[in-house]
């Protein structure tokens, strides 16, 4: 086990050259540490410096910056220095390396991070969110991470529980009780009390498929006959050419993966090589490729040629196809055309008419994903979405036990085994903020930060 009160230091900033970098220490010993690592130019100890002051000096040989931030106001609520220097590899390693000789040790993915909630600056909740900040792949990303953060979700949560300690509180009042049996007007008081936390729950649960969406992204699949325009359509996506764009069918020999933003959904979207009978090695691993993507995929967009009929892959595609969401894009319609709309408006719902070349409808085929993920679902502010699927499980089965509470009550059960259900809720609720945790679950999250963070 860590010592979690001793003094740790890592690179906070990402590596490579950049104009600074940032060797953060944190702990007991951070001052001290800044006293033989950093010589300011004043000449004083920086032991000695205000809270939140910055110092110009050096690092041995290289200028630097001193940052102070003492207990319990800094962001793991420990005594903090951050040391900038200049952003290269050996600058960084270089301070780094000093501050760890002079009595700290590296620090440990996360374990910033971990201190600020260990040290109850912020619950788990929201050291989750800081994580997913880092990660965010779009500015929804961003604004739902950011709100967990700012406290969002815990504040949510919190309602929930308060409810439900309330409904304790009105139930405990009956055990003493000798007939240990609730009054009716209690159990009135208390089963409304519980209904009203389950519709709020439910009310948060329906809500996180999108906050999923917004936090991991959908999987989409782009799929279609050599030649109608794949990769013309992941190019206009992206506006930049990224997959190579040839008039030479299966050019696309394997497949490529971008995520593009789709007002505000981080999209994964694969463009597969649309390859159904394989000539050669090569080919047959990229259609077995292909296959799995589109097994994984949330929705399959299917691209066909506007200037041609209908030929027997496309045919053949349709059936592979049946039974996967799929938007259906008929592409180059800048050319004469030819393509058999009634057929494939007998097969698909969603018909999408582009120009990949000429960029028009690709505004319409971005809302087409859009509604398709959102359905006519009301739009709720991202930042108090749950989107972690490890609180989506929790406020689950924090339902279920609200459930068995009203069930119990209605049979007019013993009031502690009402009580048990009620706590055993709280008690999954309490673990989305941390409040019960095990150093198995701390191992988990932190596991998947960076050092420095
Ligand atoms: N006229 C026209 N040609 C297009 C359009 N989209 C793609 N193409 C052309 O069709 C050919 C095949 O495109 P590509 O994206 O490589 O198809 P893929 O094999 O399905 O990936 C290329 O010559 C493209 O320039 C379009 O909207 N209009
Ligand atoms: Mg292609």
């Amino acid at each position: 086990m860590i010592d979690s009160r001793d003094t740790i230091a890592a690179i906070a900033t990402a590596p490579g050259e950049a104009g600074i970098g940032i060797v953060r220490i944190s702990g007991k010993k951070a001052l001290a540490i800044a006293d033989k690592v950093f010589k300011p130019k004043n000449g004083r100890k920086p032991s000695t410096f205000k809270t939140r002051t910055i110092h110009y000096g050096w690092v041995i040989d290289d200028e630097a910056l001193l940052t102070v931030m003492r207990s319990p106001k800094s962001f793991t609520r420990e005594d903090v220095v951050e040391i900038n220097c200049h952003g290269g590899i050996i600058a960084m390693r270089r301070a780094l390396d000093f501050a760890l000789v002079s009595g700290c040790r590296l620090a440990e993915p996360g374990e910033f991070t971990k201190r600020a909630f260990l040290n109850g600056r912020i619950d788990l909740a929201q050291a989750e969110a800081v994580l997913d900040i880092i990660r965010a792949k779009t500015d929804s990303s961003l604004k739902l991470g950011a709100g967990q953060l700012k406290g969002f979700l815990s504040s949510e949560i919190n309602t929930l529980r308060n409810s439900l300690l309330e409904a304790l509180a009105a139930l405990e009042a009956n055990i003493d009780f000798p007939e240990e049996e609730i009054t009716p007007a209690d159990s009135g008081k208390i089963k409304k009390r519980l209904l009203k936390t389950r519709e709020k729950l439910d009310a948060i649960l329906k809500a996180s498929q999108r906050g999923r969406v917004l936090r991991e992204g959908i999987h989409a699949v782009i799929c279609g006959s050599p030649n109608v325009g794949k990769s013309s359509l992941l190019n206009a996506l992206l506006k930049q050419e990224r997959s190579i764009v040839t008039s030479v069918a299966g050019t696309t020999r394997d497949t490529i993966e971008e995520i593009i933003d789709i007002n505000g959904i981080p999209v994964r979207i694969v463009d597969t090589a649309g390859i159904i009978e394989p000539r050669d090695l090569v080919e047959k691993k990229a259609v077995s490729r292909s296959r799995r993507y589109i097994n994984m995929a949330d929705i399959v967009i299917l691209v066909f040629d506007a200037s041609r009929k209908l030929n027997s892959q496309d045919k053949a595609l349709i059936l592979k196809l049946k039974s996967k969401p799929v938007i259906a894009v008929i592409n180059k319609i800048d050319l004469k055309q030819r393509i058999e709309k009634d057929k494939l408006a007998g097969y698909f719902k969603n018909i999408i008419f582009i120009s990949a070349r000429r960029l028009k409808g690709i505004d319409l085929f971005e809302k087409a994903i859009t509604d398709f993920i959102y359905g006519n679902s009301l739009i709720i502010p991202e930042h108090a979405l749950v989107s972690n699927m490890r609180h989506i499980e929790a406020l689950k089965e924090s339902g279920k036990f609200i459930d068995s509470a009203l069930k119990a009550i209605d049979k007019d059960l013993d009031i502690e085994l009402v009580s048990q259900d009620i706590k055993d809720a709280l008690g999954f609720l309490d673990d989305i903020l941390g409040k019960r945790f095990s150093e198995k679950l701390l191992d988990k999250i932190f596991n998947e930060f960076c050092i420095g963070k």
